[in-house]
């Protein structure tokens, strides 16, 4: 296939004169995806990561005057307890006026949890195996239930599992949302590169070797798409962002939205305590001065290891991933291109040589590049952490096996459920090490240990593996 002399030129420019070779001997039928594959790319963008990233050995330097976040605190007294009923208030308003939208960030591979497929397929419920999207879904319309709030939802996908996620949708029948509450925003991609060259590295002789573009692509996705746009134009102000994997999380909590607004923060945190020091978590720290996170791959041994006088790990603050973020910030932090950094990860890519033979690397062989969305947090004018209990609000599956695995995740599950059943005054069989049956409270049921409570009879009999659904037991 013939290519024009500008887009040549460019290639030539941006160091990647290989792929107008590639497109040229690519197979008929698909020299011509493989064209608009190589349109699409951001040369100059590409030109500068591969000089930053990939031909300059990055500068090892330290991470600067690293502290424990100010935070607002676990209430563990009454004026705690006063202070997050008052920042409930504010937050309930808020989802009462319909100022706020939920954004699912589920656009990345899942490669470890070895699941083929979208991660939010993962049937995850101890008892009827309900999947992640499903219990997600549940809780938004408990929300949307008890504050009377529009709630909308947004989805960041990629393309590599977009057409699954919205079938998977179609196919539940949005989980019992109304279609029109749910959109689907897909992130964009980068090409891995070979790391010794810097040349992005061909799939199939038809294909780039494209990946996502990290989760902070969706920022640059909220507003490529018009979704920004349109929260503005229908009066939302604040999003919250949530982590595919994390089925505790709970989904626009008022507490958290409360702190976030009252401060008048861009962006806030949620944290819990690390569990050891070198837990694959990011740290949320003060960095020189502001609220940042450092990734958990970036944090050096001697700072993960720290103590405070009292024994205590001295940074302690993980990162769920969880945040609040103003829509006007989303809209500054896209003005002109997306103003995050971008991260190197070395990675083991398969690729075609230009002649065609398939090569599956035994060590890694390329770089991909990412933003991460906690990377804007030094850009926010205010920013709070609130702390959270890990019982209560974190258990990612992750891993097939060990630490945030499916296992752990029904555990902890579990444990919470039967913690909400038992304070009913509901007895809960255990086994021989004192965990509970299998258990499963739909979100439509009861969000909370004090709604369960009411909804339930007293005289509720348990004697094995139960899930009670939205209608009650
Ligand atoms: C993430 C955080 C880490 C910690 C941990 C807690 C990053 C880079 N690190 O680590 O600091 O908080 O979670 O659970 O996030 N995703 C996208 N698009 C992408 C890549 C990821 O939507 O291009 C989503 C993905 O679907 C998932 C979330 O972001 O919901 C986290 O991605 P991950 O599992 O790769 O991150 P992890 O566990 O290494």
């Amino acid at each position: 296939m013939a290519l024009d002399a500008a887009l040549q030129a460019r290639l030539a420019e941006a160091g990647q004169e290989h792929l107008a070779d590639a497109v040229r001997a690519a197979p008929e039928a698909e020299a011509a995806g493989l064209l608009a594959q190589v349109e699409e790319l951001d040369l100059g963008l590409l030109r500068r990561l591969v000089d930053e990233l990939v031909l300059t050995e990055p500068e090892a330097h330290g991470p600067g005057h690293i502290a424990p976040p100010e935070t607002v605190p676990l209430a563990a007294d009454e004026p705690g307890r006063a202070r997050d009923l008052e920042a409930a208030e504010q937050g309930e308003a808020a989802l009462r006026e319909g100022r706020v939208a939920a954004v699912l960030l589920a656009g990345g591979q899942g490669t470890r949890l070895g699941f083929d497929g979208p991660k939010g397929d993962y049937p995850f419920g101890p008892v009827t195996g309900k999947t992640l999207f499903a219990q997600h879904a549940a809780r938004i319309a408990a929300m949307r239930a008890r504050y009377g709030a529009g709630l909308p939802w947004y989805i960041l996908t990629s393309p590599v599992n977009d057409a699954q996620t919205r079938a998977s949708f179609r196919d539940a029948g949005f989980f019992g949302l109304d279609p029109e509450s749910v959109r689907f925003v897909v992130q964009g991609t980068l090409p891995a590169v070979d790391r010794g060259t810097g040349r992005v590295l061909l799939e199939a002789p038809g294909r780039l070797a494209l990946s996502p573009d990290g989760h902070g692509g969706l920022l640059s996705a909220l507003r490529r798409t018009g979704a920004l746009d349109e929260m503005a134009v229908s009066g939302i102000t604040t999003f919250f962002t949530f982590q595919v994997d994390n089925p505790l999380i709970r989904v626009a909590d008022p507490v958290f939205l409360g702190h976030h607004l009252s401060a008048g923060a861009d962006m806030s945190n949620l944290a819990v305590r690390k569990r050891e020091p070198l837990e694959p978590v990011g740290l949320i720290a003060s960095i020189d001065g502001r609220t940042g996170v450092i990734e958990y791959s970036d944090l050096p041994d001697e700072l993960a290891h720290a103590r405070d006088d009292a024994g205590d790990l001295l940074l302690w603050a993980g990162n769920i991933a969880t945040h609040c973020i103003e829509v006007a910030f989303a809209w500054e932090l896209t003005e002109g291109g997306l103003r995050l950094p971008y991260h190197r990860a070395v990675k083991r890519v398969p690729f075609v040589t230009p002649d065609g033979a398939a090569v599956i690397p035994d060590t890694p062989n390329a770089v991909k590049f990412e933003t991460f969305i906690f990377d804007a947090l030094p850009f926010a004018g205010a920013s709070v952490t609130v702390e959270a209990r890990r019982e209560e609000q974190f258990s990612p599956i992750k891993n097939a096996t060990g630490n945030d695995s499916p296992a752990t995740c029904r555990r902890d599950w579990n444990r919470l459920w039967a913690g909400w059943l038992e304070a009913a005054g509901v007895a809960v069989p255990r086994d021989g090490s004192g965990e509970p049956v299998d258990l499963e409270i739909d979100p439509r049921l009861a969000l909370d240990a004090a709604e369960l409570a009411a909804r339930i009879p007293p005289d509720l009999v348990i004697d094995g593996p139960v899930a009670l659904g939205p209608a009650g037991p």
